[in-house]
C-alpha cells in the first residue's frame, strides 16, 4: 500500500522558497526518486499514456522545472505551450488561492457565477474583430473543437467539416477525425466521426513556393470538387499549425480561405488553442495578417495552466443553438476562471506579447546562425514564443526524425526540455514561458548547438 508520505515530493528546496532560474544537475538523469516514481508510474498508469522527459517535477516557475531530485531544467515546452505567464505565476497563484476559499464548484448551469461571465467578457474583446461576440467554456481544447464543430452545424444547417494536411485537432472522436497523424493519434481507435474532409495546407519549406494564395487556390479547388461549397460548415484551422510541425503558411493564405468561408456561407473557425493569448507575439495568431474568424477556439495559454478552454464568436451564429444546447459539468470552473482573469491581465500588465516578440528575435537571431552552420536545419519557422526548425537529411529535403529526437534527447540529457513534432517528427520545438530570462534562453540555446555539434546520428533516408 502506498504510504501517505510519498505523496508529497521530497523536494531539495522547502515548497514556497524561490525558484532558482538557473539550469542545475543534482543527479544522474533521471535521479533516484524519478526512477522510484517512474516503476510506480509503469504498474500505476495507463501504458498508453507516454512521457517526455522520465523526470517527476516538483516545483516549477519562471523559466524553470524542477524535478524531485533536485535537478532544474530550462523549460522549452511551457507544458506544451500552457504556461506562458509561467506556471506559477503570483497574480495567478493567489486567483486561484481566493477562489478556492470561497467555492470551487456549483457548475455554471445550475447556479452561475460571475467570473465565468468576466472571463467571456475579455474573451469577446481581445478577440479578432469589434462584432458583437459570445462565448461558451469548457475544459480542453478538444472539448471546445467539438463545441465550435457543433455551433458552426447548427448555425449553418451543414454537415461538412473541413480540415487541413497536419492538423491536430485534439484526442476524442471527433477531433481524431479532424487530426491528420496516424500515429499516435489515431491508430487502432476508428471508425471515427464522418463529414470530416481534408485539403492540403500552405506549407512554404515543402510545396515548392506556392504563394498564399495560389495555395489557398488548391485548397479550395479540393473543396469545391470533393465536398461541394454548399456543404461546408466550417473550415478549421490552426492559423500557425502545432504538433504537425510549427508551420507557417504563406502570406494570404488565411486572408482568402476566410473570404472564400464569407462568400460561401461556411464558418471560418480558427484553433487558436497552441497559438493563441499572446504566444505569437499578437494576442492570437490571426491578429498577424488582420483575418477575423467566425468561431475563435482557446485552451492552454488562456488560465496559466489551468484546465480552460473557450469558444468566442460572432453573437448570431453563437445564440443560434437553442438553450441548453451547450455546457458540461465543469466547463467554466470557478477556479480555472479565475485563473484565467489573472493571466490575461498578466499577459497586459507584464507586456507579454512584446517579450514574445523580443524571444522570437533572440531565439531565431540564434537559430539562423545555427542553420548558417549546420545543413541539417532546412528550415528556422514561427512567430513569437512559437519557434521550430525542421531537420533534414543531405538532399536538404528529406525528413530526419532520428536527428530531432537525438538532439532532443542530448538537450534534456543537459537540463533543456525540448519538444519534437511534426508529421514526421523531424521538427524540434521551442515554447518557452514569457517569463523566461534572455539568461536562460541563451544558456539553452548553447545546449542545443552543444547537441547539435556532438549528435551525428541521423535517419538512413536522410543520409
Ligand atoms: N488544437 C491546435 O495544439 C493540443 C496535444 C498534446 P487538448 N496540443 C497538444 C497531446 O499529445 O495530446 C491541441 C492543439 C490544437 C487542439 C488541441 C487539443 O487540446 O487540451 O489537448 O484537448
Amino acid at each position: 500500500m502506498t504510504q501517505l508520505a510519498d505523496r508529497t515530493p521530497d523536494t531539495a528546496a522547502p515548497p514556497g522558497t524561490e525558484l532558482p532560474q538557473s539550469r542545475h544537475l543534482a543527479t544522474e538523469l533521471p535521479g533516484p526518486r524519478s526512477r522510484a516514481l517512474m516503476a510506480r508510474k509503469a504498474s500505476a498508469v495507463a501504458a498508453g499514456v507516454g512521457t517526455t522527459v522520465p523526470v517527476f517535477a516538483a516545483r516549477a516557475g519562471g523559466g524553470i522545472v524542477e524535478d524531485v531530485d533536485g535537478n532544474r531544467f530550462i523549460d522549452l515546452g511551457s507544458g506544451i505551450a500552457v504556461t506562458t505567464v509561467g506556471a506559477s505565476h503570483p497574480a495567478v497563484v493567489a486567483a486561484v488561492q481566493a477562489q478556492v476559499e470561497q467555492f470551487t464548484h456549483t457548475c455554471f448551469m445550475v447556479t452561475p457565477y460571475e467570473p465565468y461571465v468576466a472571463v467571456a467578457e475579455r474573451l469577446n474583446a481581445l478577440t479578432p474583430g469589434d462584432h458583437a461576440k459570445r462565448t461558451a467554456l469548457f475544459n480542453s481544447g478538444a472539448e471546445a473543437v467539438e463545441n465550435a464543430v457543433k455551433i458552426a452545424r447548427h448555425a449553418t444547417g451543414r454537415d461538412a467539416v473541413v480540415v487541413f494536411d497536419h492538423a491536430y485537432h485534439g484526442r476524442t472522436n471527433l477531433t481524431m477525425a479532424m487530426t491528420a497523424k496516424a500515429m499516435p493519434y489515431k491508430s487502432g481507435f476508428g471508425p471515427f466521426a464522418g463529414e470530416v474532409y481534408r485539403a492540403p495546407l500552405s506549407y512554404p519549406f515543402r510545396d515548392g513556393g506556392l504563394s498564399g494564395a495560389e495555395a489557398a487556390a488548391r485548397a479550395i479547388d479540393v473543396v469545391e470538387k470533393q465536398v461541394g461549397a454548399d456543404q461546408v460548415a466550417c473550415v478549421v484551422i490552426e492559423p500557425v499549425q502545432g504538433e504537425g510541425g510549427f508551420i507557417e503558411p504563406a502570406p494570404g493564405f488565411l486572408p482568402a480561405l476566410a473570404a472564400w468561408c464569407r462568400e460561401n456561407g461556411a464558418l471560418f473557425v480558427a484553433d487558436e488553442v497552441q497559438t493563441g493569448v499572446g504566444r505569437t507575439g499578437d494576442w492570437f495568431a490571426c491578429d498577424h495578417e488582420g483575418v477575423v474568424p467566425d468561431l475563435v477556439v482557446v485552451a492552454k495559454g488562456v488560465a496559466g495552466g489551468m484546465p480552460l478552454s473557450a469558444v468566442t464568436g460572432r453573437a448570431e451564429l453563437v445564440d443560434a443553438v437553442h438553450t441548453g444546447g451547450l455546457g458540461g459539468t465543469y466547463g467554466g470552473n470557478p477556479v480555472a476562471c479565475a485563473a484565467a482573469l489573472a493571466a490575461l491581465e498578466a499577459v497586459e500588465r507584464d507586456g507579454l506579447l512584446a517579450r514574445a516578440r523580443e524571444v522570437e528575435r533572440l531565439v531565431k537571431g540564434r537559430l539562423h546562425a545555427l542553420a548558417a552552420r549546420d545543413p541539417r536545419v532546412g528550415d528556422v519557422r514561427g512567430r513569437g514564443a512559437m519557434l521550430g526548425v525542421e531537420l533534414v537529411g543531405e538532399d536538404g529535403l528529406t525528413p530526419d526524425p532520428a536527428l530531432a529526437a537525438a538532439v532532443a534527447g542530448a538537450a534534456k540529457a543537459q537540463g533543456v526540455i525540448v519538444l519534437t513534432c511534426g508529421t514526421h517528427g523531424n521538427v524540434l520545438r521551442f515554447l518557452p514561458p514569457l517569463s523566461t530570462s534572455d539568461e536562460l534562453l541563451h544558456d539553452a540555446f548553447d545546449v542545443l548547438d552543444a547537441a547539435f555539434a556532438t549528435t551525428t546520428t541521423t535517419t538512413a533516408a536522410a543520409r
